[in-house]
């Protein structure tokens, strides 16, 4: 008998490999328990990886590095309507999540109610949460855009990661200008505010706005990483 659900989870994949997916990953959320899971066991999690000498630069051009981060949603964007497109010609329901919101003070940080990509990730083994409180991917570190789909669809899903890789490693730690990250290692159940302190990250970034317009990207706690680097 043909397994139709793995022959689908194989085009899925296949098709947004073609199509420029660096990572894809199947996740079980039906745990996570919010409002947006409920009816929604499975998430996808895929991401696009960052070009490496833009990050490597970013600390002499910030705004080559800043245009990236938007730009890249533009490909993440569009795996999501291709898989989408490919779920909803199965009958499958499906609902996809904002990429990033952006942050402009500490009250819509703290008010943000978005459901984590990383989340989705480390349920989907593609990697954990680092030090740094982002996911890293073996592959390529945590220099990768996500993108999530919740779905009704029953794929196979992946062993989640729930714990770190960093070990010892403090890189990121000592690459932040701000002191914004706690050396602290991640295991599922460790709050965000563990690990790093975002609104530090977020205010110390917004002070650039009277002097270049826009919120300063930084990045180097993503550069300093080693896990993926060639
Ligand atoms: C708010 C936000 C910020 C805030 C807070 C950052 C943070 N680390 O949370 C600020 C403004 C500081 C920020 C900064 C940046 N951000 Co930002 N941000 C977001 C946003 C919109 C929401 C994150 C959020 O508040 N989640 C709620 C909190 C509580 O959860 P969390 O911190 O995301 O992660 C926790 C859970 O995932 C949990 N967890 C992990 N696995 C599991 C499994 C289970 C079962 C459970 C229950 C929980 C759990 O562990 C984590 C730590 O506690 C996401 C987009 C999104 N919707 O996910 C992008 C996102 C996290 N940001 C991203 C990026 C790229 C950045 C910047 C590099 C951007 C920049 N330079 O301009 C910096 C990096 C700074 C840093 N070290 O984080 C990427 C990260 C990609 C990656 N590889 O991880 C995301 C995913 C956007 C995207 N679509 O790619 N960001």
């Amino acid at each position: 008998m043909v397994d139709i659900i793995g022959e689908r989870q194989e085009i899925l994949v296949r098709t947004l490999r073609e199509n420029g997916a660096s990572l894809v990953g199947f996740g079980d959320v039906s745990a996570v328990g919010t409002e947006l899971t409920r009816g929604y066991p499975v998430a996808i999690s895929l991401g696009v990886k960052y070009d490496e000498k833009i990050v490597d630069n970013c600390h002499i051009d910030e705004e080559a590095f800043h245009n990236h981060l938007q730009e890249l949603k533009i490909p993440v964007r569009r795996l999501i309507s291709i898989a989408g497109d490919l779920l909803s010609g199965w009958g499958y329901q499906y609902e996809s999540l904002p990429l990033s919101t952006m942050i402009e003070s500490d009250k819509q940080l703290r008010e943000i109610k978005a459901f984590p990509h990383k989340t989705a990730a480390t349920c989907a083994g593609l990697g954990w949460i680092g030090k740094c409180a982002l996911l890293v991917t073996p592959e390529y570190g945590p220099r990768i855009s996500l993108g999530t789909m919740l779905t009704d669809a029953g794929f196979i899903t992946a062993e989640p990661i729930t714990r770190d890789r960093c070990g010892e490693c403090s890189l990121c730690v000592e690459a932040c200008p701000y002191g914004a990250i706690h050396n602290v290692n991640w295991k599922r159940g460790v709050e965000r505010t563990k690990l790093f302190d975002a609104y530090l990250c977020n205010a110390k970034r917004l002070e650039y706005v009277p002097k270049i317009g826009r919120k300063h990207s930084c990045g180097l706690c993503l550069q300093a990483c080693r896990v993926g680097k060639k």
